[in-house]
Parts: C-alpha cells; sequence; structure tokens
C-alpha cells in the first residue's frame, strides 16, 4: 500500500506541469509566465531531467529542481552484486565502484560522481540538499557560478552561510547566469575529496555559441569529471599527514568516477576486470569534450588521447580562440573543454591520464586511462587497447601541451601557458592600463609552530627529529584564513571592525617567525578594477597551487616562472623596470588559475559583486589550513538583503556567566610565537631598532605601491 502511495506521488511529481513567474534574470527578460516541470526524480531519472534539453534562443527558462541526499556509503556496497567479476554488476542502481578498492565514501543520491545538473543559460536552479550525514555539516558550492544577484547561494560556511547541520535541509535556488562547463562541490571540509562533487553544465542556444560550427555533438556522456583518489577517507589521510608520518600523495584517479588500480584484485590476477570510463564516438564526427578537475590534493593531471589531438575552445566557461594541442594540463578546481574529431580507423584508443606533482613518478606514479570506442558493428563493447597502460606513457614527452605545469609566458614555443590563450570575449574595463587597486599575495610553506599540530616544548616543531613527521604551514602574506563563528555575510551587522585583521593591522606582529591566523578581510571598492599578483615564492618544495576566486571571473594577464628564490620584493622590482608583460589586449577569463612555483600570476577583475567571497588555493589539504583570504567587495548597504528567515549560527555563551568583550574578541586572532621584528605585506622586514622610521617609510611605500582608497 505504502509503495503505491509512493509510486504515484512519484510519478505526479514526475509528470507534473505547473505554471510560475521566472525570476528576474541579467540574461533577457524573464519577467513573464513560464511552464516548468517539478521533478523530484529517482536517482536513475535524473539523467532524463526535462531541464537538460536542446537550448533555443528566446524560448523561456525553467524552473530546474533536484533532490540532493548526502549520506556516508561504501566502495562496493551490496548493491554492486558481482562486480567487478561480472562487469555490468558494476553499473547497478547505487553501485559505487570506483577502483575497485573498498573504503568509506561521501555520496549525493548514491552516486559517484554525483548527479550532473545540465540546464540552459537563464535557468533557475533549484537544489534541495538533504544534510543526512550522521555528525557532519554540509554545504554545496556551484563552482563557475559568480552568483551575482545570489551571493547567499555560494555555498561557503561561515562566508556566506551557517553550515548545514546534520538531518536538515537547505534550498539552494540560483539563476544558472554563467554558461559553460562548471561543477558543483562540497565546501566543507574534506567533503570534495570524499565524493561531494558533480558535473554542473549550462549550455547556450547555437546563435551564442562561437564554436558551435566546430563541432558536431555536445553530449552529456562526453563529460570527463576527474578527482585524485585514495583508499582512506580525506579527513584520516589530513589527520595522518599533519599529526604523524601520514603522506598528502594521492594512491590513484577516478575518471567519472571508475578506474583501475594495480593491486585492486593482484591475488586473483584480474586487475583488468575494474572498468573504465568509456567514450563512445562516430567515425567521421566531431565531439565537445568537457573537462572538469574536481581534484582535492596536489594533483594537476595531464590528459592525452593516443592517435589523436584535441582542439582546445573554452576554459572555466568562457571561450577563447580554439587551440589545436597534443596535451592538456588541469589543476584542481579548473575546466577546460575540448574537440576531438574522430578521423581515425575504428577502433579503441586509450584516453591517458597522467597525475604531476605529487602524483608523478616522484610519488605515487597515479595514472588513470579511459576508453575512446569509435562504434563499429563488429566491436566487443568492453573492448580495451591491447597496449598495457603505464605512468610512463601518460605522459606525453612533445608536442603542443596547453595549460603546462610550471610554465609561463617564458616558456618555449610548444607550451601555451594561460595568458598566451586569446580570448574571445571583447575588451573590458578590467583591462584599463592602470588598475584602481594592486594587491600582493605571497605565499610559501612555512616551518612554523603551528599550534593546530604542533605544542612547544612538548613537540614543538624544533622537537621533531623525523623529517617524515614534520608538516609544514602555507600562508597568504604569512596569514592563516581563521573564519568567525557566525558568517560573514548572512550576519555582517554582527561584524565589529576589530574582530577582523589584514596586512595593516598586524604590522606590529611578526607574522613571518609566528605563526598568525585571524579573519583576513580586504576590502575592494565597487567597481574597482582590481589587480592581484599572486607571487609563490619558491622556497620550500615544489608545489603548485591553483587559486579560485568566488564571485567574480578574472583575467589572467601574465604569469611566469623566475626561479627558486622569488620575493614580493623581486617581482614589484621587475614590474617597475617594465619586465613584466602584460596581456592588455586579450587575456582569457577564468575563475581558477595556477602559479609556477617560483612565480608569479598576475590576475585582473572588475569588482562589480557586492559581497563578501572567499579567495583560496583549491587543494583541500591547503585550504583546510587556512592558505585563503576574503574579499569584502563595496559596503554593507551595497549588498543584496539577506533572504528573510536565512538560518543563523554562532557562538553561545550561558547569560549567567560573565564575559567580558576582550575575551570574546581574542579568539579571531591567534599569533603563536616570537614578535621581534617588524614588516609589511611587501615581505620587507625591518630591524626593530629603526622600527619608528621604517614605520614612516612603510606607511609611505604601502599607500605608494596600493595606491588605493580603501586603506586611507
Ligand atoms: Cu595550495
Amino acid at each position: 500500500m505504502m509503495m503505491n502511495v509512493m509510486l504515484i506521488i512519484s510519478i505526479m511529481r514526475l509528470t507534473g506541469i505547473f505554471a510560475v513567474h521566472a525570476p528576474t534574470s541579467k540574461s533577457g527578460a524573464r519577467n513573464r509566465t513560464i511552464y516548468f516541470h517539478e521533478v523530484l526524480l529517482e536517482d536513475s531519472d535524473i539523467d532524463h531531467h526535462p531541464c537538460n534539453r536542446w537550448c533555443i534562443k528566446d524560448e523561456p527558462p525553467m524552473i530546474c529542481k533536484y533532490h540532493f541526499s548526502l549520506e556516508w556509503y561504501d566502495v562496493l556496497s551490496r548493491a554492486c552484486f558481482d562486480c567487478p567479476h561480472k562487469v555490468e554488476d558494476c553499473f547497478r542502481t547505487d553501485c559505487v565502484p570506483a577502483d575497485g578498492v573498498q573504503r568509506s565514501v561521501l555520496v549525493v543520491n548514491r552516486k559517484l560522481p554525483g548527479p550532473g545538473i545540465h540546464v540552459c543559460h537563464g535557468d533557475l536552479i533549484s537544489v534541495d540538499l538533504e544534510n543526512g550525514l550522521p555528525s557532519d555539516s554540509t554545504t554545496i558550492h556551484w563552482h563557475g557560478m559568480k552568483q551575482k544577484d545570489y551571493p547567499y547561494m555560494d555555498g561557503v560556511p561561515l562566508v556566506t552561510q551557517c553550515p548545514i547541520l546534520p538531518q536538515s535541509t537547505f534550498r539552494y535556488q540560483f539563476v544558472a547566469e554563467d554558461p559553460g562547463t562548471h561543477f558543483w562541490h562540497s565546501h566543507t571540509g574534506m567533503q570534495r575529496g570524499d565524493g561531494v562533487f558533480g558535473p554542473l553544465i549550462v549550455r547556450v542556444p547555437d546563435e551564442e555559441n562561437p564554436h558551435r560550427d566546430l563541432y558536431d555533438f555536445d553530449l552529456d556522456e562526453h563529460v570527463i569529471i576527474l578527482m585524485d583518489w585514495d583508499h582512506v577517507t580525506g579527513t584520516q589521510k589530513f589527520t595522518s599527514h599533519h599529526h604523524s608520518d601520514g603522506d598528502n600523495k594521492p594512491t590513484n584517479l577516478l575518471v567519472n568516477g571508475l578506474g583501475k588500480f594495480s593491486v585492486a584484485n593482484i591475488t586473483d590476477n584480474s586487475t583488468s576486470l575494474m572498468p573504465t570510463a568509456r567514450f563512445i564516438v562516430k567515425k567521421g564526427k566531431r565531439y565537445r569534450f568537457r573537462i572538469i578537475n574536481a581534484g582535492f590534493l596536489n594533483c594537476p593531471i595531464e590528459l592525452s588521447i593516443d592517435n589523436h589531438t584535441v582542439n582546445v575552445i573554452s576554459s572555466d566557461g568562457y571561450d577563447f580562440k580554439n587551440v589545436t594541442a597534443d596535451s592538456i594540463v588541469t589543476y584542481a578546481g579548473e575546466r577546460f573543454d575540448f574537440v576531438l574529431n574522430a578521423d581515425q580507423p575504428e577502433n579503441v584508443y586509450w584516453m591517458r591520464f597522467g597525475g604531476l606533482m605529487d602524483c608523478d613518478e616522484r610519488f605515487t606514479s597515479a595514472h588513470q586511462v579511459a576508453v575512446l570506442q569509435y562504434e563499429s558493428n563488429n566491436m566487443d563493447s568492453n573492448a580495451y587497447p591491447d597496449d598495457i597502460p603505464t605512468y610512463d606513457k601518460s605522459r606525453r614527452k612533445n608536442g603542443t601541451q596547453v595549460n603546462p605545469l610550471n610554465q609561463g609566458t617564458e616558456s618555449k614555443s610548444s607550451f601555451i601557458s594561460a595568458p598566451q590563450i586569446e580570448s574571445l570575449h571583447g575588451w573590458d574595463e578590467s583591462l584599463k592600463p592602470i588598475p584602481d587597486f594592486t594587491y600582493y599575495i605571497s605565499y610559501d610553506f612555512y616551518r612554523k609552530d603551528n599550534p593546530h599540530f604542533f605544542k612547544p616544548p612538548f613537540y614543538g616543531f624544533s622537537n621533531i627529529t623525523k623529517e617524515n613527521r614534520l608538516t609544514l604551514t602555507p600562508q597568504l602574506n604569512y596569514m592563516s584564513l581563521k573564519l568567525l563563528p557566525f558568517p560573514m555575510l548572512t550576519q555582517r551587522n554582527e561584524i565589529k571592525e576589530e574582530m577582523l585583521c589584514n596586512e595593516t593591522t598586524v604590522r606590529n606582529i611578526d607574522c613571518k617567525t609566528s605563526y598568525c591566523e585571524c579573519p583576513h578581510v580586504v576590502n575592494l571598492e565597487l567597481n574597482s578594477v582590481v589587480e592581484l599578483i599572486i607571487i609563490d615564492k619558491g622556497f620550500a618544495y615544489d608545489a603548485n597551487h591553483p587559486f579560485h576566486l568566488h564571485g567574480h571571473a578574472f583575467r589572467v594577464v601574465a604569469m611566469e616562472k623566475v626561479g627558486h628564490n622569488v620575493t614580493v620584493e623581486k617581482v614589484y622590482q621587475m614590474d617597475k623596470a617594465g619586465k613584466i608583460r602584460r596581456n592588455l589586449e586579450t587575456p582569457p577569463w577564468k575563475d581558477t588559475v595556477t602559479v609556477p612555483d617560483g612565480g608569479f600570476t598576475i590576475l585582473r577583475f572588475h569588482a562589480t559583486n557586492p559581497g563578501y567571497w572567499i579567495f583560496h588555493c583549491h587543494i583541500e589539504f591547503h585550504a583546510e589550513l587556512g592558505m585563503a583570504v576574503v574579499f569584502k567587495v563595496g559596503e554593507h548597504s551595497d549588498m543584496v538583503p539577506i533572504p528573510r528567515g536565512f538560518p543563523k549560527c554562532g557562538n553561545y555563551f550561558h547569560p549567567e556567566e560573565e564575559v567580558k568583550v576582550d575575551e570574546l574578541q581574542t579568539p579571531y586572532f591567534n599569533s603563536v610565537g616570537t614578535m621581534p621584528k617588524f614588516e609589511n605585506f611587501l615581505g620587507l622586514t625591518f630591524d626593530t631598532k629603526c622600527t619608528a622610521y621604517s614605520n614612516m617609510i612603510l606607511n609611505l611605500l604601502f599607500y605608494v605601491v596600493l595606491g588605493i582608497n580603501s586603506f586611507l
């Protein structure tokens, strides 16, 4: 009986058509009555969501509803029956095969990757996120959506919303204003690395697509979502690395949630049974592929396809002049679209994915393959190429490479780094010769007594004798971001200026030698053109950090590898001497970009979106350590009014306990260590003996270099 009622409700939901008013949107006149399907789909039906359609110019937008149910789950659960020994069982409902190694996973609707959202530009996306975790909070960030007019939907806990509590449901609702290949992912803890991610594709009508003539098909099944993968949970790996001797290197890669792993079934020598992702094409046709790198560790991924080149056309939702390449490198958080011309003999070919940095041959040699299969009557649908994939073969030794590792515009011509890509979007204000505000962000890994992991004199940094038990702290401008106990955006009226920090407020503290963490907020004037000069100092490790900006996309105007010891002052002097070439003509738009180790990347953006927006390293371990800063764009009065009834959170102190104001405020700033020296954001250090004098000079330099009003 219950089943029947459920079925009837389900059918009513699936077939329900309602008339409503669509929201006003900048992408066109949307304020009119439209029809939409209200669909709360079962897992297996989400691929047939009515919003996943051919986008037609001037057709009314739709309201696209989804239900996301988040829970802990397991790889190779009972839903998998005889997977991998019976391959078709691996594709049963609720089976998460991953690479065949059992572990706990976090899943949305028991899918890995989670359900894909495919909509047309201007549709309203409405997702009810039901937190079914027994003890953890969650949030979802819609990576690529600038959330203009919807800042409360950005999904950053304690910046734009409260963490969503267990057993609670939060409705994310926003208009898909940003076309292109994007993805959604948890922005809480290590959840993305444990499986909480999925595609978010916003298509446009043919008339608005400059690359439409370059391909015949743009199919959902040609989305490639990549993840660096391990066989323990992200939290286990994180605690083991930061408190003990565990490493931070991913063991494997997954392509669309699938992958071989060399020791998966070593006992019965059946590693080849684990299915890989498979992409079907027809000879003579051209296909748009969309790569999403959802990775969470330091593992950029190089993609190449045997016997084929790729025609790269777009990144992070922005089109550029197409470039033919042999391989593409993507970093965590980036997306690249390419066209594949199926012009080779009908056969199966390896698509190869080679892990770089912490995944390379020095560490785990993490690599993966997928099959590019030409449709043919006489080919087995489970056929694999004969060649045995190895890590070495996953790296193209020559040919043109887009977005190469640790290479800027100084590199040889076969490398095409981001600023060399030619945008198809015309000039905009962000490219004016002199920006309104220049902000330097420098970083490295520092040998600090980070109190989260060290406790002198018991087990301070200097007490540790084994190198593999030392972890260094990555910081931006010598500060770690520690958020307030409530969201800055939605409880902005509770923020007092003294709660926040920036380079000016900590100038009398030697954050270079001591450990500083605080709510690091940089004010940006609304509608100002901002230039970010991001510097990887290249002293410790050979790491590579992809940075992601929320609320805005940016132009990548310069990128260069300088050497191994790069200071802010060095870059500043290079710039002053005219030795930095900026592409202010046709630089590409992106929202995630890397910085060469021992080098710099320069970004420009027009701060037109009022709100509190986080800018952070997209490597989850680093973001968790506070490798981030918050940009406050505009004044509180410029920000969109807070939705009625929006959830609130924060500290609570029993009213009978007398708590002094000072005690309430001290947790917002933490400085551990000595403070003998004086320094400023440029990383210049002065002897304390001349503090008064240097203070004056520095103040002068500070304002001259920045040339901004916001600090005055
Ligand atoms: Cu990082």
